[in-house]
């Protein structure tokens, strides 16, 4: 296989561990814990695995460990470093015991239920150390829920002898992790499961969980092109750039991008909602500071839009919500030929829901209607957001012009980033937390831990000073309505208004509509000063700020 300059210097990177794991570890546990809400009903539905306590790794003495067998699996979307948690995984057990055994299997959660694995010898995990992508076993979206599936994963899991699974996904594959956890801990199998925090979206965090590991590396790389494209319209000054930005139901992508890159306008889903704005609320917003910007000659800037933002909207939050259970109660609907399927789903929505509904633009109608993931999430990245807001914004203006509130000009292009930055080399970042990450994962299964997701904080000091540790996954959880029922979830962490990294965007937002304040933050570097290279997220420093 080829391999470019970067890789090859890049494989020599020793990813930086928490000083407590370069050497043997003793575990310190906390007090027990509770979930975040509905703690009766997460305790009756967790019973073996609720109440836990918080686990930290602190220096202890040598121990001897016995040999284990790890199964691996990476769930869900892509993000930078999966790689490194695997590596750290791998070498974590090697140091425990060198005849410790890891265990991938093959495109994600279906990999265990159908039998289909590999073993990860050190040759294999050499090839890909700071490598960005999931592809040394694959990645997949199905959902671990069903006894048959876990009897089905028991099954191989009892043939190659294996201890621990290892599931490195988002909130929802982490509730999974959780709810196999306690599967197998009620039938005594001796089997113990620990997650890892994955997903560039970021909105898997908490207190415990400062960031989930791939959000620095994929704004970084969204930063860099949209700072790129902030360039070339302030060069040719003729362009409105409307980019979406991949982060599902969350805005974290989008704030931190404009963080980076300070863009005329970012639109943050989570405000959206909190000031209950209508779709042509947020379309006046844009349009206005459009005009503004042409008052004084610019006809030229950039939007970063969330890919969440439809849901958001209180109106279509609502239409979202009763499509949902309307789909999920009705699986003739895909045997409905295309062409009638609007008119069914307006004869079968409440009045106000249909009358939104009806009013959409065909292709965003449609988009709404289309299959869930299999956690019943709309699959936000399929819906034109960026297109649908740029064509009202152009009917707005051209109204404006007519009554001479607009003086400009108004063309748009439209860019949406996602899959960009989703397999990129680690940064510094995501290379060291993803490898702690792992390694923490293999201490955890040594001191016989399950239902934990491996934690490493304090990760904007220095690596040396970062606390490893573990957190019962059932502290994070929450009921939420799901496919129409009440489901145990991790609660997932939205844009916080009151939030530090909000309230600087908001503090300078206005600036950056009028003015052109672009800041193009470049590439990413891997070798250089470290204020260039080792710098992380500004929503994590501006988060962490004491
Ligand atoms: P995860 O939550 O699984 O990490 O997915 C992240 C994500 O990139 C979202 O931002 C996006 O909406 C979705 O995956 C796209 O999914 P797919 O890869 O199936 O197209």
């Amino acid at each position: 296989m080829t391999k470019s300059a970067l890789q090859i210097a890049r494989a020599a990177y020793q990813p930086k561990l928490p000083k407590a794991l370069k050497g043997s570890v003793k575990v310190e546990e906390g007090a027990p814990t509770q979930s975040v809400a509905d703690q009766e009903a997460i305790k009756a539905l967790f019973p073996n695995t609720y109440g836990m306590p918080l686990v930290k790794f602190v220096e202890g003495e040598a121990t001897e460990y016995p040999a284990i067998n790890v199964g691996v699996i990476l769930s869900g979307g892509q993000a930078p470093g999966g790689h490194n948690v695997i590596s750290g995984l791998f070498d974590g057990i090697k140091t425990l015991n060198k005849d410790s055994r890891l265990y991938g299997f093959i495109l994600g959660p279906g990999g265990l239920v159908d039998h289909n694995y590999k073993e990860l010898t050190a040759d294999i995990i050499d090839e890909y150390r700071n490598t960005g992508g999931f592809d040394i076993i694959g990645s997949g979206r199905t959902k671990l829920e069903k006894e048959e599936q876990f009897e089905k994963g028991l099954e191989i899991i009892k043939e190659l002898g294996i201890n621990a699974l290892v599931i490195i996904g988002g909130d929802d594959s982490n509730t999974n992790a959780c709810v196999l956890a306690e599967y197998y801990a009620a039938k005594k199998c001796g089997v113990q499961v620990i997650g890892c925090p994955k997903t560039i979206d970021g909105d898997l965090k908490n207190e415990m969980i400062e960031t989930s590991f791939g959000f620095d590396t994929a704004c970084k790389v969204y930063s860099e092109v949209i700072g790129n494209i902030q360039r070339d319209c302030n060069s040719s000054r003729k362009y409105w750039h409307f980019i979406k930005l991949m982060g599902r139901s969350a805005s974290h992508i989008a704030l931190e991008c404009a963080l980076q890159t300070q863009p005329n306008i970012c639109i943050v889903s989570e405000e959206v909602e909190a000031n209950n704005m209508s779709l042509d609320d947020v379309v006046t917003y844009i349009a206005q500071a459009v005009a503004n910007r042409a008052a004084n000659g610019n006809n030229f800037g950039t939007v970063l839009i969330p890919e969440g933002l439809i849901e958001f909207i209180p109106a279509m939050k609502k239409l979202i919500a009763e499509l949902n259970d309307l789909l999920a109660a009705n699986n003739e609907f895909a045997m409905i030929k295309k062409s009638a399927q609007r008119e069914w789903v307006i004869s079968k929505l409440s009045e106000e829901n249909a009358a939104i509904y009806a009013s959409l633009p065909e292709g965003v109608a449609r988009q709404l209607t289309l299959d869930r993931d299999p956690h019943g999430n709309v699959q936000v990245s399929l819906i034109d957001t960026e297109k649908l807001l740029s064509d009202m914004v152009a009917v707005k203006l051209a109204q404006w012009k007519e009554e001479g509130k607009f003086v400009g000009k108004f063309a748009a292009q439209h860019h949406f980033f996602g899959y960009e930055g989703r397999c990129a080399a680690p940064s510094n970042y995501d290379a060291d937390y993803c490898y702690a990450l792992g390694y923490t994962a293999s201490m955890l299964i040594a001191n016989g831990k399950t239902g934990y997701m491996s934690s490493v904080r304090n990760t904007t000091a220095p690596a040396a000073e970062w606390i490893a540790g573990g957190v019962p996954i059932t502290m994070m959880m929450n009921m939420e309505r799901r496919h129409g029922e009440m489901k145990p979830v991790i609660q997932k962490a939205l844009v916080k208004l009151d939030g530090a990294p909000f309230k600087a965007f908001a503090a300078k937002r206005d600036e950056w509509a009028l003015e052109t304040a672009y800041v193009y933050p470049g590439p990413i570097q891997y070798f250089g000063p470290t204020e260039v290279c080792d710098q992380p997220t500004k929503t994590l420093t501006l988060e962490q700020a004491k």
